[in-house]
């Protein structure tokens, strides 16, 4: 398995096995047809355009850095010369043209949860038709043909005719990295955008700040990264950071959405903003350390009502997280004003009102900025007034098929993440066990299933830094990137996935990304 692209076959009678030895793409496009007439490519020959008929031409900032991109991918070795000169004698290459047709613009805008990312890819002689309706479909196009380029042994370039008629299953395909547990350098975040866009993944859902480290460099509250990151210099975010994550992202297709996740998980919050989270009480006193966000205080509402203000104005996506998970109640049982507002709001002993309360506010305050609230399975589960455009993320392991079916009852939109904690580590082939996930089995009607937008890929930091993420997450990803995007009928064999995965995972160590090993093998490029 580890020379898949070979076609050197020596024996007749292994011939049908060559034919259908094709490239692999991952994740597996729709419809995908290959034949065994190749054509060689020469770098110096090879050229991106855009069709006489693209929406998008010379000028759009999207696809000419994809063009590059793509082209330094495909190959690697073409700044320098040597060795083309005598590969071109083996093989002899024509000029061959990639013609890339968008039907609408839109250079400039962002990925939004409606951006159509289909597209066509016809492969025949000497030349590549790509057609798509919008530049973020070109992207996806120009991936799966970077992945339909292979080397011969002599390290001849070559590509198969091929026709794909390619789309998403999922318009949301998330991954989610947590930078509070332990800060990640921009260069890992980046890094991983990239490996993103390899596996058409095109959310990146950032769970920037949470109880360990508030590393966000806010505007408007400046003390909350000073006093409440792990370093207020080195391990922070700054606004040109952000910034650049969102336009790395942009160029790739990705959208980000930012979490602020409250009431609870809010610790570093409450050094940069005194008066923000509940005081703990022991024995009638304050025991000086805190709890979760204050929800009885006007100033709470003020505070996250700026802070959702900057996010809108910081963040293009029109989707926030808002969290919501994991609400300790202790603290506020034990703090008699907390106590207070809850008879007077005639909560009676239910803390889930209170958490209820608080979270419909957060939830009111985003729509009235215009912007969809994603919110943690939990706040579902208090079953109280959720504003019917919010979106629901299961992240609790057990029973996920009943949530899904209750959620969905319910009309709200959800995301998967449950099955793809993927933090989780364990000995064996465990990406298997994401692959097998079918996030649409679950009772209920075609309009509910309808409802499922997607999932995430969860890769929570606790133990987890720039060592360890990238051989963490890649190829496991994978599995749910393909689960997310292909034909559920045309991959629910996982051992007719592994050689293709195999052979992706050794092209993200050509490509520079550390991809664990999944079983046993080599790759070419492991050295490189
Ligand atoms: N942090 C926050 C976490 C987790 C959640 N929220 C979490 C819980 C269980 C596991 C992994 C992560 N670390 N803010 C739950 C959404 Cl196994």
């Amino acid at each position: 398995m580890a020379h898949p692209r070979t076609h050197s076959c020596l024996l007749l009678v292994v011939v049908s096995v060559c034919v259908q030895r094709v490239d692999g793409v991952w994740p597996l496009p729709q419809q995908l047809v290959q034949s065994s007439d190749r054509d060689p490519l020469s770098p110096l020959l090879f050229s991106f355009t855009y069709g006489t008929d693209s929406a998008a031409q010379t000028g759009c900032s999207v696809l000419d850095a994809a063009f590059n991109r793509y082209f330094s991918i495909i190959f690697p070795d073409s700044t320098t010369a040597s060795g083309n000169v005598l590969r071109s004698m083996w093989a002899e290459p024509q000029p061959f043209v990639v013609s890339v047709s968008v039907k609408t613009s839109g250079c400039d805008g962002y990925p939004d949860e409606d951006s159509d990312e289909s597209y066509t890819l016809s492969v025949s002689e000497g030349q590549a038709v790509l057609r798509s309706v919008t530049v973020w479909g070109a992207l996806r196009g120009l991936e799966s043909f970077s992945q339909l380029v292979y080397q011969d042994d002599y390290g001849s370039y070559f590509i198969n005719k091929t026709e794909i008629v390619d789309f998403p299953r999922f318009a949301f395909r998330g991954l989610l990295l947590d930078t509070s547990r332990h800060y990640l350098p921009l260069h890992a975040i980046l890094k991983t955008l990239d490996a993103m866009a390899y596996s058409k993944l095109n959310v990146f859902h950032w769970h920037i700040v949470d109880d360990p480290s508030f590393p966000y460099q806010s505007r408007t509250f400046p003390d909350l990264s000073k006093k409440g990151s792990f370093h207020p210099f080195t391990h922070i975010y700054t606004q040109s950071d952000v910034m650049r994550v969102i336009e790395h992202a942009r160029m790739r297709g990705i959208r980000v959405v930012p979490e602020f996740d409250s009431p609870g998980h809010t610790q570093s919050w409450g050094k940069g903003q005194p008066g923000l989270l509940t005081p703990c009480y022991k024995g009638g006193v304050p025991s000086g350390s805190f709890g979760p966000v204050d929800p009885t205080v006007d100033t709470t509402y003020k505070f996250m009502e700026s802070l959702l203000k900057e996010v809108k104005f910081v963040f293009p996506d029109t989707y926030v997280h808002l969290g919501g998970d994991e609400v300790s109640f202790a603290c506020w049982q034990s703090n008699p004003n907390v106590r207070k507002f809850m008879e007077k709001m005639g909560f009676g002993k239910d803390f889930t009102k209170l958490e209820s309360f608080y979270m419909e506010s957060v939830m009111n305050m985003t729509a009235a900025l215009n912007r969809t609230s994603i919110v943690w399975q939990d706040v579902f589960d208090y079953h109280e007034r959720i504003p019917q455009d919010t979106v629901l993320e299961i992240w609790k392991g057990a029973h996920y098929q009943a949530e899904l079916s209750r959620m969905t009852k319910a009309g709200h939109r959800v995301l998967l993440s449950a099955p793809w904690y993927i933090n989780h580590i364990s000995y064996g082939q465990d990406w298997r066990n994401s692959y097998a996930v079918q996030p649409q089995n679950f009772s209920g009607t075609e309009e509910q299933k309808k409802l499922v937008i997607g999932g995430e890929v969860a890769m929570w930091g606790e133990y987890v830094d720039a060592t360890n993420l990238t051989p963490r997450l890649w190829p496991r990803a994978c599995a749910a990137a393909e689960r997310l995007w292909s034909n559920e009928e045309k991959t629910l064999n996982a051992d007719l996935a592994f050689p293709r995965l195999e052979e992706f995972r050794c092209e993200l160590l050509r490509r520079g990304v550390q991809a664990e090993p999944l079983f046993v093998g080599h790759c070419k490029h492991e050295y490189d």
